[in-house]
């Protein structure tokens, strides 16, 4: 895979970088990506069809139990070279993260990151929406609220729900400030994180797509590294020599 050289001219200036990281930026850390097909007890499932809170209020302990079964594999997961990177080129350049990712992995690796989706390891009150810590839930499948009793319930945007505001607000002025977007490991279906990158582009940003697949937003690239986040991010700090 080549690094063109005006790329690597491009992202050696100091200009603002928005990063748009998808599923794909964890794949390398085992965390499965949101649209390969589900193993197991979950084949049968569409995530979809489980990350709403319709699914929740209409079959709560199924709905609570896979979040608990992708909890385990996000606990046992590490960060993987690709979030390593980011977070070394975020400490040499003005690098705005925009992760979709549920999974915290960013922030374990050090990085700064908008979780524009939440993040899984949190608990809410489904009826109130604060944060509850263990001390707020009472044991159960699903778990609940020791103030109201209503059902605790993981602390990620289930779609039909507004991404949190500050989130939104943030990552819509990274895209319109941005010099260069990058988006890496999304299959860009999901919106509002998919208008990202047009934000950009209409701001006049460049495009990098780092993904081994195409996607609807492909053909707008300026550059596409079609390879996995794990290969290509590391490769890309080395070559700006921003790991000393
Ligand atoms: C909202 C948290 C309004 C939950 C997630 C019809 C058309 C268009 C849009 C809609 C529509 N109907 C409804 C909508 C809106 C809807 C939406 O976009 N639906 C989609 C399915 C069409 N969006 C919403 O509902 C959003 N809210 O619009 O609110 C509103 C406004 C005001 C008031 C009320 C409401 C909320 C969306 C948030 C949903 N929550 N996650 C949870 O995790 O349980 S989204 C979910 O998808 C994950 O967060 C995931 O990150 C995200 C996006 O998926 P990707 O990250 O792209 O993952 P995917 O598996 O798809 O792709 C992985 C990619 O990686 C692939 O391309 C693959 O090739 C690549 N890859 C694989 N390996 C590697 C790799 N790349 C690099 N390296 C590798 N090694």
């Amino acid at each position: 895979m080549q690094l063109a050289p005006d790329l690597l001219a491009r992202l050696a200036g100091r200009e603002p970088v928005l990063v748009l990281a998808g599923a794909g930026l964890s794949a390398a850390s085992g965390v499965p990506t949101f649209r390969a097909a589900q193993t197991g007890l979950w084949a049968k499932f569409r995530p979809e069809e489980l990350a709403t809170a319709e699914a929740y209020q209409r079959d709560p302990k199924t709905v609570w139990q896979w979040y608990v079964w992708r909890r385990e594999l996000i606990q046992k997961a590490q960060p993987n070279a690709a979030h390593h990177a980011l977070t070394t080129w975020q400490k040499q350049r003005p690098v705005t993260i925009v992760t979709q990712n549920v999974d915290g992995l960013q922030a374990r690796a050090g990085g700064d990151a908008i979780e524009f989706h939440g993040n899984i390891e949190r608990n809410l009150c489904f009826d109130e929406h604060r944060v509850l810590t263990d001390d707020d839930i009472i044991a159960g499948e699903p778990p609940t609220c020791r103030h109201c009793n209503a059902y605790a319930r993981p602390g990620v945007v289930w779609f039909g729900e507004a991404i949190p505001e500050y989130a939104l607000l943030q990552a819509n002025q990274a895209a319109e400030q941005c010099h260069t977007v990058v988006s890496v490991g999304t299959s860009s279906l999901v919106y509002p994180a998919n208008a990202l990158v047009e934000t950009a582009l209409r701001a006049g940003a460049a495009f990098v797509e780092i993904n081994p697949e195409q996607t609807p937003v492909s053909s707008l690239a300026d550059y596409r590294l079609a390879a996995g986040a794990e290969e290509v991010l590391p490769r890309l700090i080395e070559a700006l020599g921003f790991n000393e």
